[in-house]
Parts: C-alpha cells; structure tokens; sequence
C-alpha cells in the first residue's frame, strides 16, 4: 500500500505536521496519521504543503476554443447577448474529435491549476444540422475518454435544452446542436453509462440548462423522475434580462420560480444564481444547493456580483468553476470572488458569514472544496479515511511567503500568489501532474492546436 509523508496538510480537524496518509491500490485513503514518525523506505516524502483537491463544478470544454478571441468590441452594446453570438459559432464548428483535443487539453490545464475533478455542463450533443449522431452521447463520450485519459474526475451532466426563451419559442438554427427533451436525455445517460461503466472517478448527473431553455414544469418533471440523490445543475439568474423576462413571462424571479417549483435539495448545483433577493438567498441555503459561482466568467461576462456574505450568513454552501474557460485557476476564481465583494460593500475581507472572524483564504479555500465535492456528487474534498486520494502538493518556492504557515498559506496562495502554486496533484491515488508538468501536455497540446486550426478553419 502506497503512503505519503506531508510535512503539513489540511485535514478536517485543522492543518497538522507530518501527516501519513495511506492508499490503497484502489486510490482510496485508507488512514491518516498526523504526527507521524520519520518514515520508511515506502514512504514518500512531499516536497510542500498539501491539500484536498480543488472541484470545477460548472465547465463547458467546448468554450476553450474561444478563450481570447471574444475581447474586442464589435458592437457598442456589446453585452452578454452579443458574447453568446460568438459563442455560439465556435460552438457549431466543433467536431467529435475537436471535442475530445480540445477536452484533454483543458483537462491537464485544469489538473495544473489544482482541479482535481471537473463538472462537465455539456449541451452541444447534436451535428451541426441538429441530428442526433448514432450514438446521442458522442460529444458526451468525447469528454468521458478525455476525462479518464487524463486523470481528472468527471461529473458529465448532460443537458436539456428544448426551447429559445420563456415565451416558448422554437429553438433557433444556432441552437439545433443543443436541442434535447426528456427521451434524447434517457438515451443519452443510458449510453453515458454504458460507456463510463469501467471508469470509478466518473459520475452522471444531469442539467436542465436554464429556465430559459426549459419550463419549470419540465424541470420538476425530470426532476421527480430521477432518483432524488441525482446531481441537478442548472443555470439560474445569471443576467438581469433573464430576471426581467422570467418575471414578464411567469410572474417570478427565476430562483423565486425554481425554488417554488421544483424540488431543490442538497443534491443540486445553482450555477451563478448572481441576481437574487434576502428571500432567494435564504430559501437556497435553507435547500442545502450549492451555488455554483464563477467568478472569473461573471465577470468576463458583465454578470454581476453574487451576494456571498449574505449567503454565507444564511449558512448557503458554494462551489467554484471555471466556465466559459477563459482563464483556469482555482487560486483567481476565489481571489476574485472575495475582491468583487470588496468592491461592492467598500470594506475588506467579507468571505465569511457576518460575525466571522478568520483568515479569508482558509474560509474561501474549505468552502469551495466541499461545497464542489457535494455538488459533483464525487467522494472527495477532504483528507480522511475512506475518500478518494485527490490531493494537491503546494509548492513552497511559488508562494509569497516561503514560510506560511497553516491558514497563511492559503491567503498567500490565493491573493499573493503570482503563478500557479501547484507541484504535484494526485487524483484517486496516482499522480497525474508532477513538477507542474503532466506526460501527457505535449501531445495534448499539438493536439489541441490542429483542432483550434481546424476549428478557424
Ligand atoms: C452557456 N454560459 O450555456 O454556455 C452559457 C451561455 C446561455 C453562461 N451562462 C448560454 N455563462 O446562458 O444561454
Ligand atoms: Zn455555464
């Protein structure tokens, strides 16, 4: 059995020194024993400070194609209307196997960055006429071998998508590839399963897209029918258009709607939920759902601020995620969480429930972590017996402060940090990045290229 010898890590009970953690051949923890002795020869020894692995719970591979490219301004009211637009053509000319370049090269930038396990919101399951490939999950199975080929963990959430907006219109031509009812969504997990069937880091959830692109009706429906431990994602109260049209159209804000009507509990995923009024945020805590924030993105987007004291106060969880995949960075997304709250309210240190008092790196850092793993669905997030071995190695050298110690360590990683603070990650109890460098970057890279020329091609 594999052991390590951290000279310091964060477990559930607090940081502690010379931390053994056993493995089992099957990549799970199998005991933790802080204040170990010098170890054996089949000990390894880490070379910095180790954490549990970071969750992306809200990506769209397919996006990475675009990053950089949707920066210039086009139009005067260049919004996030005008972004979908662009979004939308990159979405229509990726392949099958551009899926998959693109898909295993953001996956090793992702494992890079500290992400050990990724959810996966995917809507692009059509041709580029709309029709189903013979197999309905073949850009979903592009992103289930990626996954397992470069070693993160994957939550697929394969989306619903059946409409244009709340007025019910019909889906428009750039939307075709998206299009999925109920029964493309059946067949489409019946195949994801059949396919992930050999894979243990691979869990299959699902994700009506929002409640522009599928009624609440729909989404209790789905919703019922599945087992109630089901992963949910959906998209909810990103823009303020979107609050506008939902209340012309029903009546409700969206979380208001979604809350009322569906039955949100700890196995759903909130993703942005940026517009939401004291009533919002308390029934969403009280739900046990996870906000799916991403800050980078909402910000890339023109979105708006996530209220998170308040929700923090009301004892809400969050997890973190990258998105539209612009930039990849545990380390940004948490930093810049914390900084558009200090924008906004004109004062310091606001990632805690109001009577707080700590360091704002360890809180941001803990509650991301298990906000991600419950909404990923994925035995993770926390350094003890019986969860999977996804670990991250701090590099010391990388940090602004060489001697941090426990929560200093987190603050300087998270607003004092100048690259990348990871050495080594370690999904499921095999090291995937070592060095900061993963085997298999250079041939995702040529890869990753010929599919970024194919694509502007
Ligand atoms: C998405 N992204 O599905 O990729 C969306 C844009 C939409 C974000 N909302 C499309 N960040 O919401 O209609
Ligand atoms: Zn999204």
């Amino acid at each position: 059995m594999p052991s390590l010898l951290a000279p310091t890590a964060l477990l559930p009970s607090g940081w502690a020194r010379d931390v053994r953690i056993d493995i089992t051949e099957d990549g799970t923890i199998a005991a933790v024993t802080p204040g170990a002795e010098i170890a054996g020869d089949r000990v390894e020894r880490l070379g910095g400070p180790v954490l549990p692995g970071m969750a992306n719970v809200h990506s769209h591979a397919f996006q990475r194609a675009m990053a950089g490219l949707a920066e210039k301004r086009r139009d005067p009211a260049d919004s996030f209307w005008t972004w979908r637009e662009t979004m939308y053509r990159a979405a229509h000319a990726v392949g099958p196997d551009d899926l998959s370049a693109i898909s295993s090269h953001l996956f090793i930038e992702m494992l890079k960055a500290g992400y050990t396990s990724v959810g996966e919101f995917h809507y692009l399951h059509n041709d580029p006429n709309g029709a189903s490939y013979e197999d309905p999950a073949e850009m979903s199975v592009r992103l289930v071998h990626a996954a397992a080929e470069t070693g993160i963990g994957l939550t697929v959430l394969p989306v619903l998508y059946m409409r244009a907006g709340f007025d019910d219109a019909a889906l428009e031509p750039a939307q075709r590839r998206f299009a999925a009812d109920e029964e493309r969504l059946i067949r489409i997990l019946e195949s994801l399963r059949w396919h992930g069937r050999d894979s243990s880091s691979l869990r299959v959830g699902i994700a009506p897209h929002s409640l522009r692109a599928v009624s609440v009706d729909v989404v209790r429906h789905i919703a019922t029918a599945l087992p109630e431990e089901t992963t949910i994602h959906i998209h909810v109260a990103e823009q303020e258009r979107e609050v506008e049209d939902c209340l012309a159209a029903t009546g409700a804000r969206p979380v208001e709607l979604l809350m009322a009507e569906a039955p949100v509990g700890p196995s759903w995923c909130l993703i942005h939920a940026t517009h939401v009024v004291p009533d919002e945020i308390a029934d969403i805590a009280a739900s046990g759902a996870v906000a799916g924030l991403c800050p980078i993105t909402e910000a890339n987007l023109g979105d708006g601020v996530f209220p998170l004291s308040e929700f923090l106060t009301s004892g809400g969880r969050f997890g973190i995620g990258s998105d539209s995949n612009v930039t990849l960075s545990p380390w940004e997304e948490l930093r810049l969480l914390e900084y558009g709250q200090r924008l906004v309210h004109g004062r310091r240190c606001l990632s805690l429930p109001d009577d707080g008092v700590g360091s704002i790196g360890g809180s941001l850092f803990r509650a991301a972590v298990a906000g991600g793993a419950a909404a990923l669905g994925q035995p993770v997030g926390v350094i003890a017996e019986g969860f999977r071995a996804d670990l991250l190695v701090l590099d010391p050298a990388k940090l602004a402060q060489p001697d941090a110690e426990e929560d200093d360590i987190l603050d300087t990683a998270i607003f004092a940090g100048a690259a990348l603070p990871v050495r080594d990650v370690m999904v499921g109890g095999i090291w995937r990045v070592r060095g900061g460098f993963h085997p298999g970057e250079e041939a995702a890279r040529t890869a990753f290229t010929a599919a970024l020329r194919r694509i502007a091609a």
